[in-house]
């Protein structure tokens, strides 16, 4: 098999050659009833990596008594916040000994370029590190001036929450969003993708060995349609995050809003990046190259409206071309990859198909992309694609997830402005110029939860991250606000 070409770790293998993976739930591996197991592939090898097993909605409903139960009997969500963040803590420790393995198995099934998956890994140890020392800063009463009487608010976790992940990055999203769930006390359960399941199965069994009581964290596998669905119907359930696309998640949505369960939905995005002509033409060219490219453009706050300044235009065009034109694409664990596979054959069709649909609807195609052949292996890999013309263009309008940019120019700066707000989402954007007041300027104007200057893609934990309109609603992630969002609040009054 092509596998066996790469040079895996020998923990790697280990995991991998269990053949048949499983949840895992209350501390230990949950076993299906059923038989069905789902495949995961590499998507750069198309070889496979495991079974993973389906559960049942039946069994979906077990495993988060399980949680609930977690929640109500272990000691969790009522142990002191400085041992339970010593908890968190031990197992960023463990995630971070383990980059160099959990990397390698979120590169083999995503897809991602072994260095990046492993900045994910270590992404989601900072993350738990941060809202597990954040939550000890919020470990404290308010007391409000009220006339005769005193008053308090105390904040206490909800309980068992829910989480529904898409496999664009995994590890990282995991981290994200479990990270102030546990912090605040609560217990989690964590639906992964169905592409990649493998580092969300890898991370609870890490979680058990640090010593996190049982079912604290649960990972339960399968599809969308069965676990997902009963996962977001679940009564037990007190809050509810899904990441992943609007058509699911206005389901999860409509889920909990029968339920009335408080939801975070965090969608796709189609962000602009707004050029205007004082910039170092080539820098920025290779800038927004590098940044469509990255994880092959699988990347919900990327810059996939490239609104580009008339007298640069050309210019920006040629250079981008050029930029693109060299990518190295190939398997994601080879050391000089720059670009590896989309996440399956689905989704090659997908991008090749909004590409095709955008040159019917009348864009130009400036950089033709396609699919790519890597010699050696049978991936799901695609070249990268520069269309432009105008921006009502249905593959400007919705997200192709893919490495293609979509251009168009304009004259002044309130039409720049106009023209990235010309969509239906709102996550994140980008302005590149010189002039800095101009750039505040077109930052605080673009409507989305995000605009960066002379850059894209750029995070931290303690800056907040979400989007508005079609992207998404429930106050996003890595903030304060954040965790405060997995406190629910009492507020006491007595007569003085
Ligand atoms: O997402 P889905 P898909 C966008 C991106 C991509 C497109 C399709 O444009 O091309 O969505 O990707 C679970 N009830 N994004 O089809 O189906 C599913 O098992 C409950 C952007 O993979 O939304 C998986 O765990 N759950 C996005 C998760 O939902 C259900 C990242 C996401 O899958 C379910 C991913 C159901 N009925 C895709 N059906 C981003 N914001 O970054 C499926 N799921």
């Amino acid at each position: 098999s092509t596998l066996s070409k790469l040079t895996l770790l020998p923990e790697v293998e280990k995991f991998l050659s269990r053949g048949r993976l499983t949840s895992f739930v209350g501390g230990q591996s949950f076993e299906s009833g059923s038989s069905d197991v789902i495949t995961t592939y590499d998507p750069g090898s198309g070889e496979k990596l495991a079974d993973v097993e389906e559960l049942t909605s039946q069994e979906v409903d077990q495993a988060v008594q399980v949680a609930d139960e977690a929640f109500k009997k272990t000691g969790w969500a009522t142990m002191p916040v400085n041992e339970r963040a010593a908890l968190i803590h031990r197992l960023a420790d463990a995630i971070e000994k383990k980059v160099a393995i959990l990397g390698q198995i979120e590169s083999l099934d995503a897809g991602k370029v072994e260095a990046q998956a492993q900045g994910d890994v270590q992404n989601c140890a900072d993350t738990l590190r941060y809202f597990a020392d954040l939550s000890q800063h919020l470990n404290h009463r308010t007391t409000l001036a009220v006339k005769g009487h005193e008053a308090w608010t105390i904040r206490k976790p909800w309980g068992a929450c829910a989480f529904i992940f898409p496999w664009n990055f995994p590890i990282l999203l995991i981290g994200w969003g479990i990270a102030p769930a546990l912090a605040a006390g609560n217990t989690v359960v964590i639906k992964p993708a169905e592409d990649t399941p493998l580092s969300a199965i890898y991370l609870a069994e890490l979680a058990k060995e640090v010593g996190i009581p049982d079912g604290v964290i649960n990972v339960i596998t399968g599809r969308g349609a069965t676990v997902g669905a009963a996962l977001s119907n679940n009564k037990l359930i007190k809050r509810m995050s899904f990441t992943g696309s609007p058509e699911v998640g206005r389901l999860v949505g409509q889920s909990c809003g029968h339920n009335l369960v408080p939801v975070k939905l965090e969608l796709g995005g189609k962000g602009a990046a707004v050029i205007f002509d004082d910039v170092d033409v080539a820098d920025t060219a290779e800038k927004l190259a590098a940044a469509i490219t990255f994880h092959s453009g699988q990347v919900c706050c990327d810059a996939t409206r490239w609104i580009v300044q008339q007298d640069i235009y050309d210019e920006f065009v040629n250079q981008c071309v050029d930029r693109l034109s060299e990518v190295k694409i190939g398997h994601q664990l080879e050391a000089d990859t720059q670009m590896g596979p989309v996440v399956n054959a689905k989704q090659r069709e997908r991008v090749l198909g909004y590409l095709e649909k955008g040159v019917a609807e009348g864009a130009e195609c400036v950089l033709s992309g396609g699919p790519a052949q890597v010699a050696g292996y049978e991936g799901h890999f695609v070249k990268p694609a520069l269309l432009s013309g105008s921006l009502g263009n249905t593959a400007a309008q919705q997200e192709i997830f893919g490495p293609v940019a979509y251009l168009a120019s304009f004259k002044t700066e309130q039409e720049a402005i106009e023209m990235a707000n010309y969509t239906t989402y709102g996550l994140a954007n980008s302005v590149w110029t010189a002039d800095l007041a101009r750039a505040g300027r077109v930052a605080e104007s673009m409507v989305a939860g995000n605009s960066w200057i002379n850059a894209h893609n750029v995070f931290a934990q303690g800056v907040p991250y979400g989007g508005i309109n079609q992207s998404g609603l429930g106050g996003g992630v890595l903030s304060v606000e954040t965790l405060l969002d997995y406190y629910r609040s009492t507020s006491v009054v007595r007569p003085l």
